[in-house]
């Protein structure tokens, strides 16, 4: 039999900072998939700590490894800075980056001489590979799903990993992570979960296809509700907030589920991502079995108002499925997000009001539908993104200008200031002429709901008001 500690090695995992408190879910899936028996994991997330490099440090003496997860954006220049310190205070620790920019960028983050190895797409099995051969002193040489510096300094890109059923993996350990930190900071007892992994679908702004290929595999509803209950016992949440790219693929899986929660009692709500053609589908007794198990919120990817847009974008829905699928989350008493994405490159000022036209629709259908807008930005990994670089948009070149690319900031080559301010107004009005009636201050909803109906904008002394009474919050 091994003996405990003193042959478990360390495996260090950092989470960059972010301005949301979403759990580290990415770290948590390759982390749990490690053998305990072999490694002791210590997760670091930038985002709870008031110095996350010193703390990161203290755990590096020992380490066999550190693991960083990369978002594309800001998040890349807290994860240089935490590699390049670790690298100083351990210069032969290997530094693995792994998650969403690595998967897109594997071969480009190598312009930072502090990482020595990314992964690309699924880490769970490719990280337990690539730590047994450090462990045995190993070159990664054929090691699928990843990239490495050579000894020789090159940089060697592996084939890639063939898409694991996510069944297969281990369950994700909670107990790596302190659970009540992220209540306490999210403000209430939400436990982030995925039960799935990658899309079946093929939209145009979006890199799953390039990185899962299309492939999607989803949890057993009888192992997850024997997770979610052992984890309720834990934790006493009362909502879980699903992270999956696309919960509802599977109508029976997630019928599966609802009579998990249903028949264990579990006294929790939750909230998931569906596509507009799931929901079309999806039996009216299935959406009355998944609000009786808890569900409270959907979040139905809308994108554009006009179907030829829904077309050029690959969305491969119909206009007629959203408003079937918002009419039967009505019915049931679900709330919506139906998230739009606006100014795509070359679209017209047509379009742009058919979306704003689309978005208030539904909005105006219930206060319990939200309908945010968001700027197109060029994602890497997506056709959109080619096409536009077809164009002559020039992307980031360095590591360093990718840690600019900021979804926050508005500003793109598509952006006019007209149709900012445009949007702007819209965005405002619909969200405060059709929120629940506030007291005094419906004849202003009226007001907001007449201008939005006619898009007449003119001396927006509401919005001023607003701004005064109820400042836009702070964001990063
Ligand atoms: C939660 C979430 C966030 C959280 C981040 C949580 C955190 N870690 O701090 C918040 C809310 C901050 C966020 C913000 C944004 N996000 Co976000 N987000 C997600 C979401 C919904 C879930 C992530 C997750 O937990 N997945 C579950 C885990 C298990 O999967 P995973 O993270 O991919 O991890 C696997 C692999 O990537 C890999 N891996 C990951 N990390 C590591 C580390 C190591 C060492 C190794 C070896 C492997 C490895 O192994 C894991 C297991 O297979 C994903 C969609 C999705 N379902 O993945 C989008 C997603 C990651 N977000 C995306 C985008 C576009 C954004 C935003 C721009 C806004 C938006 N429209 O959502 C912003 C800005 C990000 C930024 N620059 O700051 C894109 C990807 C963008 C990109 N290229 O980085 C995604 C894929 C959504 C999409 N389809 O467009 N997001
Ligand atoms: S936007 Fe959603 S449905 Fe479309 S490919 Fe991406 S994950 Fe799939």
């Amino acid at each position: 039999m091994r003996s405990e500690a003193a042959s478990r090695r360390k495996v260090v995992l950092y989470n960059p900072k972010a301005v949301f408190f979403t759990m580290p879910l990415g770290l948590l899936a390759v982390g749990s998939h490690l053998d305990p028996e072999r490694y002791e994991v210590v997760i670091v997330d930038a985002r709870l700590e008031e110095d996350p490099v010193a703390t990161l440090l203290t755990h590096l003496p020992d380490a066999l490894c550190l693991g960083i997860t990369v978002l594309t954006g800001a998040p890349i220049r807290d994860a240089i800075h935490a590699s390049r310190a670790a690298k100083r205070a351990r210069p032969d620790l290997p530094v693995v980056w792994g998650g969403w920019h690595p998967s897109l960028f594997g071969t480009e983050c190598f312009e930072e001489p502090s990482v020595d190895v990314t992964v690309q797409a699924q880490g769970e099995e490719t990280f337990a590979e690539i730590l047994a051969r450090l462990e045995a002193g190993e070159s990664l040489e054929g090691c699928a799903g990843c990239t490495y510096r050579a000894r020789d300094g090159g940089v060697q890109r592996n084939p890639g990993r063939i898409f694991s059923n996510v069944g297969g993996f281990r369950p994700h350990d909670y107990a790596l992570l302190p659970v009540e930190r992220y209540f306490a900071l999210k403000g209430r007892r939400q436990i982030d979960y995925v039960s799935s992994q990658g899309c079946h679908f093929r939209c145009a702004f979006c890199a799953d296809p390039f990185v899962f290929g299309r492939s999607w595999a989803g949890l057993d509803p009888v192992r997850m509700g024997e997770e979610i209950e052992l984890l309720w016992k834990r934790h006493r949440f009362d909502d879980v907030n699903f992270q999956d790219e696309t919960f509802f693929t599977h109508a029976d899986r997630v019928e599966g589920i609802a009579r998990e929660f249903v028949d264990r009692k579990l006294p929790i709500t939750w909230a998931a991502t569906m596509r507009a053609d799931q929901g079309d589908r999806l039996p009216e007794e299935s959406f009355a079995l998944c609000r009786r198990s808890g569900l409270r919120r959907v979040i139905i990817g809308v994108e554009a108002g006009s179907q030829e847009m829904m077309d050029r974008i690959r969305k491969d829905i119909r206009r007629e499925q959203v408003f079937r699928s918002a009419e039967k989350c009505l019915r049931h008493g679900i709330h919506v997000n139906f998230p739009f994405i606006l100014c795509f490159p070359g679209e017209t000022e047509a379009s742009i009001r058919a979306s704003l036209d689309t978005a208030r629709e539904l909005r105006a259908m219930s206060p319990t539908f939200e309908t945010p807008l968001f700027y197109f930005k060029p994602y890497p990994g997506t056709p959109l993104t080619a096409e536009a670089v077809a164009a002559g948009y020039v992307l980031p070149q360095t590591l360093e200008q990718w840690a600019d690319f900021d979804f926050y900031r508005s500003e793109s080559p598509w952006l006019t200031p007209e149709r900012e301010a445009l949007i702007e107004r819209y965005r405002f009005y619909q969200k405060f002429g059709y929120d629940v009636p506030r007291g005094l201050l419906r004849p202003l909803q009226s007001l907001a709901r007449w201008r939005c109906e006619r898009r007449a904008f003119g001396f927006p002394i509401e919005r001023a008001l607003a701004n005064v009474f109820f400042p836009p919050q702070a964001l990063s």
